[in-house]
């Protein structure tokens, strides 16, 4: 009998799905700070006046609301492939060597589980989605570009079940001189791809060939060209661009 793939979400109904289960996790975090409050209030040492438990809860808040306002409960614009200009090479570090795709391959580390290593021809197998946005450096430029690639958080599913629970994920450069720190709730987001295409074409060399990230919910320093290692943790991971003082979130 063939089997059937079930045709895969379209980023609106994903987002249904996830600003559900944000609300869900948001009344649990509201009720956890009332209950907690008394309590609070009595015994824990002040910490900038507002107790340390509750300035945790409170963080904990701030970071469901980020995630539900802004990178997983909302899609990023998109435009009409008349509206894609010219994206300019912007930052090349980690990408001295032209990219040598025939002897790539992606290492894989799972949270908790086998490093594994995939090639090109695993991540195409994946549904390829296509999407037209504005990408933002934080120097002050945008250009409407359109790229295409495997879904992260169908990446993720595929490849690495299971490390969706990892707070964040970090990626590097194949001479690991460029490397990206990121939250889960951004990466998994529906808009979130790896891309192998252009504007219509194979990624180029200097756009980051053979494999890139696109996270239209943050800004271009986020966006590392030459993906060589994908690793699920817990742990902060190192961030070229936050290790400048730039800011480690840089969402949009
Ligand atoms: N490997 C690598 N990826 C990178 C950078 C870099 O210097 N090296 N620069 C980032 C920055 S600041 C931007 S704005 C985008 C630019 O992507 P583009 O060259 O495709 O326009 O790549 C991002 N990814
Ligand atoms: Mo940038």
């Amino acid at each position: 009998m063939p089997t059937e793939r079930k045709p895969p979400l379209t980023p609106e109904q994903e987002l249904a799905r996830r600003t559900r289960r944000s609300f869900i996790a948001l009344g649990a975090g509201a009720a956890v700070a009332a209950g907690g409050w008394f309590w609070l209030n009595a015994f824990e040492p002040l910490d900038n006046e507002i107790p340390r438990t509750l300035r945790r809860v409170l963080g904990f808040n701030e970071r469901v609301v980020r995630t539900a306002l802004f990178s997983d409960g909302h899609l990023v614009k998109t435009f009409p492939a008349s509206a894609i200009g010219k994206l300019k090479v912007n930052g090349e570090i980690g990408m001295d060597a032209p990219a040598d795709t025939a002897a790539w391959s992606l290492d894989l580390a799972p949270l908790g589980g086998a490093p594994q290593k995939l090639t090109l021809a695993d991540i195409r197998a994946l549904p390829r989605y296509e999407q037209t946005f504005e990408f933002k450096c934080i120097e002050g430029w945008s250009t409407v570009t359109q790229f295409a690639g495997a879904r992260f958080s169908e990446f993720t599913a595929k490849f690495a079940p299971g490390s969706e629970k990892a707070a964040y994920v970090g990626m590097n450069t194949p001479d690991k001189e460029y490397y990206v720190g990121l939250d889960m709730p951004s990466a998994l987001h529906p808009q979130t791809l790896l891309a192998y295409e252009m504007n219509g074409q194979p990624l180029s060399d200097r756009h980051g060939a053979p494999l890139r990230l696109v996270v239209p919910v943050k800004y271009g320093i986020k966006n590392i060209k030459r993906i060589a290692r994908i690793e699920y943790t817990n742990d902060e991971p190192a961030d070229y661009w936050a290790e400048q003082g730039y800011d480690y979130y840089a969402g949009l």
